[in-house]
């Protein structure tokens, strides 16, 4: 039920200098001045804060700040009451439980946001922005979360449903009142154009999605080669600590080892593997094999060669299994002589021993992942898994609709599969249903036309 006032603590539990509990919902003020004594008795002003104390019976619990907020100028479009109570988290409890006792429930997680979303103060891109900007751990992440909050998702996905909209009231329209002589001059002189131009526009954010993805959620990144290169060491100095074990007996490393660093915003998930060679050894054996799984699966792979020797027939072998995975080659032990017999264009010549080029490894990798990215602030580059789903469905009955329209089919046919796609990008905002449709295409149309 949307009706009743709900109540929270809205600051993480703990000891701090204030914790807030809050209310929304219409009775929030009447339940409010059930236990506050505000320190004047002037009728509480919307969007403003009062001192004043708070009783259970006659028993003083706290001191507290208290802001009030009048629907409908509110987060949740709703009456809200703030209570800043002093911080440590019984205070809180105690002053939540005096909102439940007298009339709030007890909110359920995000009941405010999804208040705010039902309420239509914002979409679903703005209230899922909010989540990922809790949870953002990078600069970079936290400032593609801000893009979902601006409204930039919302107004890209209402622009591409406005052009679809138009094409179907023209199907409509056609279909009822006929204007153009054959369908296939309404396919063809509209339909396919105004199609293929909305295709065009997802086509070019589902490319830089890529980039939001993995700003989002790391890059999966293994370290392969074969055994005693120095794979363990460079994850080492990557990550600055001495995770993995080193040592210069073949075969040190038998099971994977994990992890993180941040380049410049962007995180690597780093993955250090067995040396892959031919062996007897059981248990080593399982790690080789472990070795190979992580190549299929990582997004990036970096493949490290020993330079001090010559390249080996498992070099060769493990070149040819990475050539088609995003790669990049290390030559490593740069401060040996080289013995490696032949060059290596793009590859980084390295010595993890003495620390020297690792820097000219990171900003590789940073080129490699971030030079597609302009700037945030003039693109959308969408992050959320769910946005770039929904949008490969709108995109792929698009595509139907287009497939439909060439092979010159009823033209209802076609209007399936374009409402279709209206519906799904609907989806990502929460917008969608039947009643929608109908109204919004006649607000847009005049059949009298
Ligand atoms: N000279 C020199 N030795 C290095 C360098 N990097 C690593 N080593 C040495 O090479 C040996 C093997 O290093 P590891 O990092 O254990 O190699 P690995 O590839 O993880 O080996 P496995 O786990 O057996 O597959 C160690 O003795 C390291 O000290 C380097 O840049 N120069
Ligand atoms: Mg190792």
């Amino acid at each position: 039920m949307q009706n009743d006032t709900i109540a929270a603590i809205s600051t993480a539990p703990g000891i701090g200098a204030i914790s807030i509990v809050r209310m929304s919902g219409e009775e929030a003020l009447k339940i409010l001045n059930k236990f506050f004594k505000p320190s004047n008795l002037r009728p509480f002003k919307s969007h403003t804060i009062r001192y004043g104390k708070i009783y259970e019976d006659d028993q003083l619990i706290d001191e507290v700040l208290v802001s009030f907020f009048k629907a409908p100028n509110t987060f949740t479009k709703e009456d809200m009451v703030e209570i800043n109570t002093h911080g440590g988290h019984y205070i809180a409890q105690k002053v939540l439980s005096l909102c439940l006792n007298n009339g709030a429930r007890p909110a359920e997680n995000g009941e405010f946001t999804e208040r705010a979303f039902l309420n239509g103060r914002i979409d679903l891109t703005e209230a899922e922005s909010v989540l990922d900007m809790i949870e953002s751990r990078s600069e970079l992440s936290l400032k593609l979360a801000t893009q979902g909050l601006s409204g930039k998702i919302r107004s890209f996905i209402e622009n591409l449903r406005h052009d679809l909209l138009q094409l179907i009231a023209q199907i409509e329209v056609n279909i009822d009142y006929p204007e153009y002589d054959d369908v296939a001059e309404l396919t063809h002189s509209f339909l396919i154009p105004q199609a293929t131009k909305v295709k065009q526009e997802i086509e070019k954010i589902l490319d830089k999605a890529v980039y939001g993805q993995i700003i989002r959620s790391g890059i999966k990144t293994a370290i392969v080669g074969r055994p005693n290169v120095g794979k363990s060491s460079l994850l080492n100095a990557l990550i600055n600590e001495e995770k993995a074990i080193v040592t210069e007996v073949q075969g040190t490393t038998r099971d994977i080892v994990e992890g993180f660093i941040n380049i410049g915003g962007i995180t690597l998930h780093l993955i250090d593997t067995a040396g892959i060679r031919e062996t007897s050894d059981f248990i080593e054996k399982i790690g080789i094999e472990k070795s190979k799984k992580a190549i299929q699966e990582a997004e990036l792979v970096l493949l490290v060669l020993d330079q001090s020797e010559p390249l080996t027939s498992m070099d060769k072998d493990l070149l040819a299994l990475t050539e088609k995975k995003e790669r990049i080659i290390i030559l490593n032990k740069d401060d040996l002589p080289n013995r490696l017999g032949q060059p290596f264009e793009d590859a980084i010549p390295m010595s993890v021993l003495k620390k020297t080029n690792l820097d000219v490894l990171e900003k590789s990798i940073h080129t490699r992942y971030l030079d597609g990215m302009i700037k945030i602030d003039q693109n959308l580059y969408l992050s959320n898994p769910r946005h770039v789903q929904k949008l490969n469905e709108a995109l792929t009955k698009i595509n139907q609709a287009l497939e439909t329209a060439q092979q010159a089919f009823p033209v209802d046919m076609i209007e399936m599969d374009i409402k279709g796609a209206w519906e799904t990008l609907g989806e990502i905002i929460g917008e969608t249903s039947d009643t929608a449709l109908i109204d919004a295409l006649f607000s847009q149309f005049c059949l009298g036309k």
